[in-house]
């Protein structure tokens, strides 16, 4: 084991505090499409340090109007010995009009070095995914990869001693310019701590009024490997799951607390299948009251059983990610299922009552203009009216994934993996951009039950969030898209 002696902090603690140090988390996330997402993580976080025996605080940027005013404030009152900043997304994943969220963080990062020389660790799924960019972008101290309800209480414990050893699982930094990281087996779900106390933490009012849903995950792990994907850097390919009768407990307990729109924020949910069905089954017998969604169901386990157990364990909405309808793209992606699973599970979906959210994403390899006519077919054809499809078009680049190898091999993309946090997108040599977006235009004009990311990133999406929750509309949202897109079209706006 190696230890390395951190001399500002030595300084800075004295040894009969080094277990009960001040410990600021602030969320950083402020982008509030398609609904401001509540941050679990960061509270999960918050709250495995303050059990570690820590004194924390919360400091949640998303409704802020000026955050580093806001921050400002918080670091002069708090005094903080450690600073965690939860870092969500990157960007906003949205070829035709990007936008770099990543930038924010620089402004906040020179706030705290003006205010305080206490040691900053960056976590959140942005950090899995891109962590040595983001630990140079920033220079923070410390990366917190993955799990870190479970490897931030650790890293604290060894830096308040003063001490860092580097056989801490899921830790990050940069030694001498060098990146280091120490991944390893962390041990999720084992704690007990599957969902934080939100309103210890976070202004839940201030979410479930802009129809934001209450995050829970059943599971991390994915063992798929589309060729695209980050989540597996984040969770880990091995599943680890989390009992299902403590998936129920943890819902019934939410239900009580008032917190009854409840999303499963797994990468999939209904795979392994039969942990979904027990999940569901559980929750069916319990009659929790619960309204459920999941956007994250994968074709290849769709069957009527898992859908009755779904629709009686109280699903209002499910999205399926099927990404296409074309055996030459679903290869491409190695989505591991083919044309006729997503057509299998389309008749079986048309057999209940479950409203269903079809997620595609076109232009990836192998895309071209018959592939693409391939998919528009299957969604004239299969998906019914009063269900939604979202087409998304080309694929968000990261460093280490399948895609920036193949984007490399077809010559379509250059620059170094530390100018990757700028948001790079895969699409298709075989595919005419021009030709694409022309034809989705015309597609999303003929077909109101449609949405592409300009409906998503609607300026106004927000207010109409509100709006919805004034009215008493309940979440989620998209089941009214048929009526939201007319209407906006009754006003001028033809989104
Ligand atoms: C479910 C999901 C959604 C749902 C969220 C629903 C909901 N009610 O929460 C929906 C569909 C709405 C959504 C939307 C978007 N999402 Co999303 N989403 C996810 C997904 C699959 C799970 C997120 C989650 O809740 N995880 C569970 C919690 C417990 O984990 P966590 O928050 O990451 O926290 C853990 C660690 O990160 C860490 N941690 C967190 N904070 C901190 C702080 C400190 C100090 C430390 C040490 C550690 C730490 O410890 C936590 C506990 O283990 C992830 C992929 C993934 N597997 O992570 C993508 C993901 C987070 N999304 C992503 C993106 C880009 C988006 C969108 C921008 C897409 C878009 N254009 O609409 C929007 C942004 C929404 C917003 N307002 O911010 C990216 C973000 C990174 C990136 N690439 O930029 C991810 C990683 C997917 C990807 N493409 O790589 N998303
Ligand atoms: S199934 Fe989903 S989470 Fe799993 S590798 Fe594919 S895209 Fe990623």
């Amino acid at each position: 084991m190696q230890f390395k002696i951190i001399k500002p902090l030595c300084f800075r603690l004295d040894k009969a505090r080094v277990n009960n140090v001040n410990v600021l988390i602030v969320v950083t996330n402020r982008y509030s499409s398609p609904i401001p997402v509540m941050p679990v993580g960061a509270c999960m976080v918050a709250e495995a340090a303050e059990l570690a025996g820590h004194r924390v605080r919360v400091l949640d940027l998303m409704f802020e109007q000026n955050p580093l005013n806001t921050l400002e404030s918080e670091l002069n009152t708090s005094n903080p010995d450690f600073i965690g900043l939860s870092v969500r997304n990157i960007d906003n994943n949205d070829m035709q009009h990007p936008v770099a969220f990543f930038k924010d963080l620089k402004p906040l990062m020179d706030t705290i070095r003006s205010k305080t020389p206490a040691p900053v660790v960056l976590g959140g799924a942005a950090v899995s995914v891109m962590p040595e960019e983001l630990l140079r972008y920033t220079v923070a101290d410390w990366a917190v990869l993955g799990d870190g309800e479970v490897v931030f209480p650790d890293l604290l414990a060894a830096l308040s001693q003063g001490e860092f050893s580097d056989n801490i699982p899921g830790i990050a930094w940069l030694e001498d310019g060098v990146f280091r990281k120490n991944t390893g087996y962390v041990a999720r779900f084992s704690n007990g701590c599957l969902i934080p106390g939100f309103h210890r933490w976070i202004d839940v009012h201030a979410y479930l009024s802009r129809l934001s849903t209450i995050p829970i995950q059943t599971k991390l792990g994915c063992h798929f490997k589309c060729i695209y994907c980050t989540y597996r850097k984040i969770e880990g390919q091995d599943y680890r799951l989390c009992d299902p009768e403590r998936v129920v407990n943890t819902i019934q307990d939410l239900v009580a607390s008032g917190l009854k729109n409840i999303e499963f924020v797994d990468n999939v949910f209904n795979s392994p299948y039969d942990h979904a069905l027990a999940v569901c089954e559980g929750l069916a017998r319990s009659r929790t009251g619960a309204r459920l969604q999941s956007l994250e169901l994968n074709p290849l386990f769709i069957d009527d059983t898992l859908l009755t157990a779904m629709e009686r364990a109280g699903f209002v909405g499910i999205g399926i990610t099927v990404e296409s309808a074309s055996d030459v793209v679903l290869d491409g992606l190695q989505k591991g299922f083919t044309a006729k699973d997503v057509y299998d599970a389309a008749q079986i979906i048309k057999r209940h009552h479950l409203p269903c959210l079809w997620i595609f994403m076109l232009g990836g390899p192998g895309e071209s203009e018959v592939t693409v006519r391939e998919t528009l077919r299957f969604a004239e054809q299969c998906i019914r009216p009063k269900d939604v499809a979202f087409f998304n078009i080309g694929i968000r680049i990261y460093p280490g994934t399948e895609l920036e190898h193949r984007a490399r091999e077809e010559g379509v993309l250059a620059v170094s993996p530390d100018e990757m946090l700028e948001p790079l997108f895969y699409v298709s040599p075989a595919l005419d951009l021009n030709w694409l977006t022309e034809t989705m235009r015309q597609t999303m004009a003929t077909h109101m039950n449609y949405i592409n990311s300009n409906t998503l990133g609607l300026s106004f999406l927000p207010a109409m969030n509100r709006l919805g929750y004034k009215l008493g509309v309940k979440s989620p949202l998209w089941r009214h898209t048929r009526f939201i897109r007319r209407g906006l079209r009754a006003l001028g706006m033809d989104v």
